[in-house]
């Protein structure tokens, strides 16, 4: 019986299996893709090994991610850990960082698209050593739950063309759309659920229903699910397009 308890014993002490990188992955072209929230180890295997990952991400307003290393305490081996934004593949962050077996690396990075976002761990380069430790990677999309009858204020699109008005109390979210080149104004009334509101034009010229997405507390995405014009024809924007985002003005 002792053997077997040993064996027994020694298999429930294993920290659970997590994925390990799949080389090569040394371009955005052949990132390895995360499970939100798993760990996956991996390795700089010499001084021009990079490591590419992505991770999906809707309607998230952070990545939470955490970097460790069995790496000792007071050792210099540092990485770099690079994020870059979906649309243009722009860095949005950029740390060099060292992980110790005592002390895991936790870092939030805003973000403000949806898709695929890349990251990169890097050795630094030039005279720094690259460390031979694995080190385990975990990101976590932060998911935005829009709190009920928070949203009250004003607003302002990317496209510099109308503030917004939103009102949201329990019958609903009045949406009042006042542009700044002097045209009428509307307004729109409907229901919010989770961070999608679908609101129907009530006041102004042409007839539409629009759709309004709660990226975050002070964004918003719009969008015509569908829409006419006063004399009858499409609108500017096609059915289910983004017409703007929005970002929080001021409010009470
Ligand atoms: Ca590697
Ligand atoms: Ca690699």
């Amino acid at each position: 019986m002792r053997p077997l308890v040993a064996v027994l014993l020694t298999m429930v002490s294993f920290p659970a299996m997590g994925d390990v990188e799949s080389e090569s992955n040394n371009t955005e072209n052949l990132a390895n893709t995360l499970t939100a929230g798993s760990v996956i180890t991996g390795r700089l295997s010499n001084d021009t090994d990079f490591d590419y990952y992505q991770i999906a991400s809707n309607n998230s307003d952070a990545l939470k991610i955490e970097f460790a290393s069995t790496n000792p305490t007071g050792t210099e081996n540092l990485w770099v850990l690079i994020v870059q934004r979906p649309s243009d593949n722009i860095i949005i962050f950029q740390q060099t960082l060292n992980p110790t077996s005592e002390s895991p690396i936790n870092r939030t990075v805003e973000i403000s698209e949806n898709g695929n976002y890349i990251i990169l761990i890097a050795p630094v380069g030039g005279s720094t050593p690259t460390p031979s430790e694995d080190y385990d990677l975990t990101v976590t999309p932060n998911n935005f739950q829009a709190p009920l009858s928070s949203f009250n204020g004003v607003w302002q699109d990317d496209i510099g063309s109308a503030f917004y008005s939103v009102h949201e109390g329990s019958e609903g979210v009045l949406y009042i759309e006042l542009p700044r080149d002097g045209s009428a104004w509307k307004a729109y009334l409907g229901g919010r659920q989770s961070n999608v509101a679908i609101l129907d034009q009530v006041v102004g010229p042409g007839s539409s229903r629009l759709e309004l997405t709660f990226i975050s507390t002070n964004s918003l995405e719009a969008r015509y699910l569908s829409c006419q014009t006063e004399q009858g024809g499409s609108c500017s924007v096609a059915n289910g397009e983004m017409i703007y985002t929005a970002i929080f003005v001021y409010g009470d």
